[in-house]
């Protein structure tokens, strides 16, 4: 394994071989005899260090991070106060399993949870391993505590890949193609698109429900999963008043609501959640990714009285809220404090969107600018259409890619890409990576 400190790193892209270099392409013909074809493998180079938003290949390459391993890092690599946080926790235990003894920092998590999620309301947590996880217990909770079955989601909607959170998915494939019988009772209902529907927040809300009403009706709905702000699907930001009519209708009628705000929580949008900018105050709130710094965490918050509906051994299991990921947690929710990073968030939206916009005046197959703080995206489209157009979308991030920066396509066409930057970029390599989309928008 190849070691390279922190401060050996400069705050550039550095592009010195051929992309993927010849050592990445030799450790993927090695990764290809060991590792299960089932994995993806978007932009294969293989990683030696990181810091900030600048991540080192194995062959010194250095590349400027827009994904953020699809939004976990949000305040960036190799954080000093989680790198101190973790080398701690790993010398003092790293291992109790909380529900046989616990420690204080899943307790402190749990606070911290319910301090900075919105409304004032007594919330609880219970602290899992992974985003498909949470939804997987918000679930459990929502069914136990309401006493129904079925389980309402959005198109669009990307929700992760075990069983159950397969069948939420709007995509079938690539997520559940092939691996039989998925989870029962989902129902599934349009959502907000405002550049493709014009509706306004209102009608979307009126469509969705009355779908949920037909289809299954209030007296089995357990609950509706929402992302504020859909990731996998493509960032769209729902129209005003959409996810709030939603939420309201949910609190008529017992079900509970819950944001799944495990790509647009913990700082991304500006806000300790998206939610928050919204005005919503879910039921409860799915966390993961950015929550601890890169260390495997995720979550489910919520109201007491839903939370506390299970029994005790119902929820939890061996790895859930692991010491170290719970230190480094901490240490995450302490430097967003400490240095501001939710005004950094609206301060990479400025910049990013601000130069964005600007191509978007160049080049007639850029349709839509949108998201919120260090949460952005373009989505692509045939000039003068709404078209998608994917192969634009593939085109410029594998131009940006040998360039030395590193994107991420989303949207259920492939017709967006991403920006999920740590909210701590300068302005500086954002201006770069805007540039070299610029070089790569020519090409097109
Ligand atoms: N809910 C809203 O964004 C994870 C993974 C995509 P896990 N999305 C990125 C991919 O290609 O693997 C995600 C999400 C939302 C749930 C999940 C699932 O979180 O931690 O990946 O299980």
């Amino acid at each position: 394994m190849t070691t390279i400190e922190a401060d050996a790193i400069t705050r550039e892209r550095k592009i010195v071989t051929a992309i993927p270099g010849p050592k990445s392409q030799a450790m993927h013909e090695r990764r290809k005899n060991a590792v299960s074809n089932g994995v993806g493998a978007a932009l294969p180079v293989y990683i030696a260090a990181a810091h900030d938003s600048i991540v080192v290949d194995i062959d010194g390459n250095q590349f400027i991070d827009m994904a953020s391993g699809i939004g976990v890092t949000t305040i960036g690599h190799t954080d000093p106060a989680v790198v101190s946080a973790v080398q701690n926790q790993v010398a003092s235990f790293t291992h109790t399993c909380f529900t046989v003894t616990p420690y204080e920092d899943y307790v402190r998590v749990a606070e911290l949870l319910a301090a900075h999620t919105p409304g004032t309301h007594a919330k609880k947590a219970v602290l899992v391993n992974s985003g498909a996880e949470a939804i997987e217990n918000a679930i459990k909770i929502a069914r136990k505590y309401t006493g129904k079955n079925a389980v309402g989601v959005l198109d669009h909607a990307y929700h992760g890949r075990t069983n159950m959170t397969m069948a939420m998915n709007f995509k079938n494939s690539p997520y559940a193609t092939g691996y039989g019988s998925l989870g029962t009772a989902v129902f599934r209902a349009p959502s907000s698109y405002p550049y493709w529907d014009g509706l306004t927040g209102e009608e979307a809300a009126e469509r969705t429900i009355w779908y949920f009403e037909k289809q299954v009706g209030v007296d089995d709905l357990a609950c509706i999963f929402a992302e504020p702000i859909q990731g996998e699907g493509g960032f769209m930001v729902p129209a005003d008043g959409y996810l709030n009519a939603i939420q309201a209708w949910c609190t008529k009628n017992n079900v509970v609501f819950i944001a799944d705000e495990v790509q647009s929580g913990m700082a991304r949008t500006g806000a300790y959640f998206a939610s928050e900018t919204f005005g919503l105050v879910p039921d409860l709130i799915t966390t993961a990714k950015g929550i601890a710094g890169g260390m495997p965490l995720a979550g489910v918050v919520g109201r007491a009285e839903i939370m506390d509906a299970s029994h005790p051994g119902g929820l939890g299991g061996t790895f859930g809220g692991n010491p170290v990921s719970c230190a480094a947690s901490v240490a995450v929710f302490e430097q967003i404090e400490r240095e501001n990073l939710l005004a950094e968030a609206r301060r990479v939206e400025k910049t990013l969107v601000g130069g964005l916009l600007e191509l978007q005046k160049k080049y007639p197959f850029i349709g839509e600018v949108r998201g919120k703080g260090a949460m952005i995206a373009i989505e692509l489209v045939q000039p003068g259409t709404k078209t998608s157009n994917p192969e634009a979308v593939t085109k410029a991030i594998a131009y940006a890619f040998q360039k030395g920066v590193l994107l991420l396509n989303a949207g259920t066409n492939y017709n967006v890409i991403r920006f999920l930057p740590s909210v701590k970029t300068s302005d500086a390599l954002l201006l770069d990576v805007v540039s070299v989309l610029d070089e790569a928008f020519a090409t097109i």
